[in-house]
């Protein structure tokens, strides 16, 4: 008679700092992203995190493309390349068959991460109706990981839905009639998707900024059981129009402004982190300005512009229900008007 197979899951301790962090890397050498591409670290990052006995599904985007060149590929573990919308379905698949197989005894039960990751473009504007599917079967466990440059990157920087307002893409380049072409408020997927599926155990945000808050995020979401969804902040240089060596420092300043709040939503209860949870208690915010003048999609920005972008960030803290989380309002909202 096989081993029957449960929903178990690996024991992922956290790391208690990072000399706790181990030092096998699983994404290696042979990749070729762009120089300071946050994005490949967040991969080498979420793998380490997750160990050896995991598979990685990749959708279309930078880091299929530039991950896998013809006979190379950084991957230490079996990872296999899936279609621009697909993460959901291919994460909800490959921890079913795994489920099946090890049911019927066709290899050894044993609990396997499944991680399957997508970019913005991918994640949160085309594949979001299978994430969501996925997120409601909690029968199976697997992590979707969304790695969000702002942008459809690997096609040359067409906008997504998560591209932040006003910013210069191949689709909204700044003209002399219209400087801000890109008129639309970034869509809020982390909140979304926890707010709208309550049997989905875990939901967080990450950034590489913050390495082992990153890491320990990922293994409290391959551990928790059942289908989890994270969402990484990518500073993307090619993208972004920046110099390589600030990925780190515009990661920081992402969370320092408020506009990109690191939290988890675990079995329902919201905590913020770092210095999201200290701005959340009463710690001033640093101005949106020191962040968006630093990169060159934002260069057209008048103070008009600075300050229209200030006033949304602020309703994020000031207003919303759950600050930088949910955003409901309890009143009747105001309507800021756009430069
Ligand atoms: C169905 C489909 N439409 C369009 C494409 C072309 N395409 C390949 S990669 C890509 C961009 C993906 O953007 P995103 O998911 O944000 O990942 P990134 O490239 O930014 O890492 C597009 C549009 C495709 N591969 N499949
Ligand atoms: S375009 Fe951006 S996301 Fe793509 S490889 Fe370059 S830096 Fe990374």
């Amino acid at each position: 008679m096989p081993e029957t197979f449960t929903n178990a899951t690996q024991a992922l301790p956290l790391f208690k700092g990072v000399k706790k962090v181990s030092v096998e890397e699983y994404f290696t050498s042979g990749h070729r992203t762009c120089q300071g591409c946050e994005s490949a670290l967040v991969m080498r990052l979420m793998i380490k995190a997750a160990g050896p006995r995991t598979i990685v599904l990749g959708a279309t985007g930078c880091m299929y493309v530039a991950n896998t060149t013809y006979y190379t590929t950084p991957w230490v573990v079996p990872w296999m390349h899936t279609q621009l919308g697909s993460s959901g379905s291919a994460a909800l698949g490959t921890a079913a068959g795994l489920k099946a197989l090890m049911r019927k005894g066709r290899m050894k039960a044993e609990p396997i991460n499944v991680i399957a990751f997508c970019g913005d473009g991918g994640g949160a504007d085309m594949g979001l109706a299978a994430i969501s599917a996925t997120l409601t079967h909690k029968e199976y466990n697997c992590l979707i990981f969304l790695y969000d440059n702002e942008s459809y990157a690997n096609t040359d920087i067409q906008v997504s839905g998560s591209t932040p307002y006003g910013a210069h893409t191949t689709f909204s380049p700044p003209g002399s009639v219209k400087r801000i072409l890109h008129t639309r408020w970034k869509k809020n997927t982390a909140g979304m998707l926890a707010a709208g599926h309550p049997e989905c155990r875990y939901v967080a945000t990450v950034d590489a900024s913050y390495a082992v808050d990153m890491m320990n995020k990922v293994r409290k979401a391959l551990s928790i059981g059942g289908p989890t969804f994270i969402h990484s902040f990518d500073p993307c240089p090619k993208g972004w129009d920046f110099d390589p060596m600030l990925s780190h420092e515009l990661g920081e300043l992402a969370v320092e402004t408020g506009i990109f709040p690191l939290y988890e939503v675990e079995d329902g209860v919201v905590r913020h982190y770092g210095k999201t949870k200290a701005i959340a208690e009463g710690r001033p915010r640093r101005p949106v300005r020191e962040y968006l003048l630093k990169q060159g999609r934002f260069a057209h920005f008048t103070e008009e512009d600075l300050d229209y972008f200030q006033s949304k960030v602020d309703e994020m803290w000031n207003k919303w229900e759950i600050p930088g989380v949910i955003p409901f309002w309890k009143e009747k909202r105001p309507v800021v008007p756009m430069p």
